[in-house]
């Protein structure tokens, strides 16, 4: 713990060490300017000890993006295209199918598959690509569709948002990513994303995905012109969606990057913001077991940092990511497993590799590319 805190922070110190709930000004003071970072980044750190003991997850996982055309006209995005842009595009099932081969070939766990809302696609064809990927590839997880999807998929489909989930859980899907929830305050969602489904139907998808035995994570978009007391309302509705259903595994912060967007005129967020929402978010979410440093949006240097400022997960070795790279992202296209490893051993941390749910990998020292899962990740070192 702290020896001496800033004294804003002395009461949130407190809290700390007896292990009780932060609120919503407790939030807003882990943002004052006055309040130093690395103070507030040390309480965080500390939290994520307790929780996480000194483990840095990874995962070996690949991106699908299977459309970029896209009806919705965000703000923040510059992967979508309309239909008749040249630089459209559609996977075909034989192009699906490959990227599911070298997955496989390249040892992933995970496939991570999020794309466009294309007018002329049915909701049969979004259940088949999950369907032909699970078939050909049972053994890799499909971490699938953003509710902002599933929201399209229930009005293409005209079925309850219960039977879509059981329609893609039938299919193969093995749970959702946090994408989609952007930034919940309507002062800032309706000028970055108003087409999109508002935060309550964002948060009611979630909660029915949890229902039906799914995990989900949930994101927080920052950067876009929102303040300090946005970011922590955001976060406190995902808080409270926890408490209820204890569904969520992990929190993404992810730093805005302006290039190519609507919202080109706006600064990339600092790395002092980026550490400062890492530790505010791991303080914040005090029942949201992981918080991940996503180092594709982070960059390599300030990912590494933030497993000293709350963040226990790197992601993955990520091959074939769009969303950041064409928004300007510089990070390199994929990491290997020895470079993963070693940007969490150097910031002193033991590399855990885990599958979607977070269960040990345990590989087959013979063939790497062949793994199990451990039944369960031993308990956390005591602090
Ligand atoms: O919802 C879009 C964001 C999200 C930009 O669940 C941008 O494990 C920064 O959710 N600059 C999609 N961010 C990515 C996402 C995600 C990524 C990695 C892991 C997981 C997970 C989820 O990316 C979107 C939006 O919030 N985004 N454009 C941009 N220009």
């Amino acid at each position: 713990m702290l020896r001496t805190c800033h004294p804003k922070l002395r009461s949130i110190q407190e809290k700390i060490e007896n292990g009780q709930r932060l609120d919503r000004d407790d939030g807003r003071v882990l943002y004052a300017p006055e309040v130093p970072l690395n103070q507030v980044g040390q309480l965080a750190n500390t939290v994520r000890q307790r929780i996480n003991g000194n483990r840095a997850y990874y995962n070996l996982n690949t991106h699908l993006n299977p459309t970029n055309i896209c009806v919705n006209r965000c703000a923040f995005c510059a992967f979508r295209v309309d239909p008749e842009d040249a630089k459209g595009y559609v996977m075909s099932d034989a192009q699906v199918l490959e990227r599911g081969r070298e997955a496989v070939e390249n040892g992933c766990t995970e496939i991570h598959i999020v794309g466009g809302l294309h007018p002329e696609k049915g909701y049969d064809w979004y259940l088949h690509l999950i369907r032909i990927l699970h078939e050909a590839f049972p053994s890799l997880h499909l971490k699938a569709w953003t509710a902002i999807e599933v929201d399209w998929f229930q009005s293409l489909a005209k079925k309850s948002i219960r039977d879509v989930l059981t329609d893609l859980i039938a299919a193969g899907l093995g749970s959702m990513p946090g994408g989609g929830a952007e930034i919940f305050h309507p002062e800032i969602r309706q000028r970055i994303c108003g087409q999109k489904p508002d935060a309550a139907r964002w948060l009611d998808i979630h909660r029915m995905a949890h229902r039906l035995g799914l995990r989900t994570n949930c994101t927080l978009l920052y950067g876009v012109g929102e303040q300090a007391h946005h970011r922590i309302d955001h976060l406190l509705r995902l808080r409270e969606l926890q408490d209820e259903t204890g569904g969520f595994q992990t929190f993404i912060p992810l730093a805005f990057h302006p290039r190519n967007t609507r919202l080109a005129d706006h600064a990339p967020p600092s790395a002092l913001l980026d550490l400062r929402t890492v530790a505010v978010s791991r303080l914040m979410l005090d029942n949201i077991e992981h918080i991940k440093a996503y180092w594709i949006m982070l960059g390599l240097g300030t990912a590494q940092l933030a497993l000293a400022y709350g963040a226990d997960d790197l992601d993955g070795t990520v091959r074939h990511e769009a969303i950041c790279h064409q928004a300007g992202g510089t990070t390199p296209e994929c990491l290997s497993v020895a470079q993963i490893e070693q940007q969490i051993r150097e910031a002193g941390r033991e590399p855990v590799e885990r599958d979607t749910l977070y269960r040990r990998v345990i590989r087959d020292a013979e063939e790497p590319r062949r793994w199990r899962v451990a039944e369960t990740i031993p308990a956390p070192l005591a602090p």
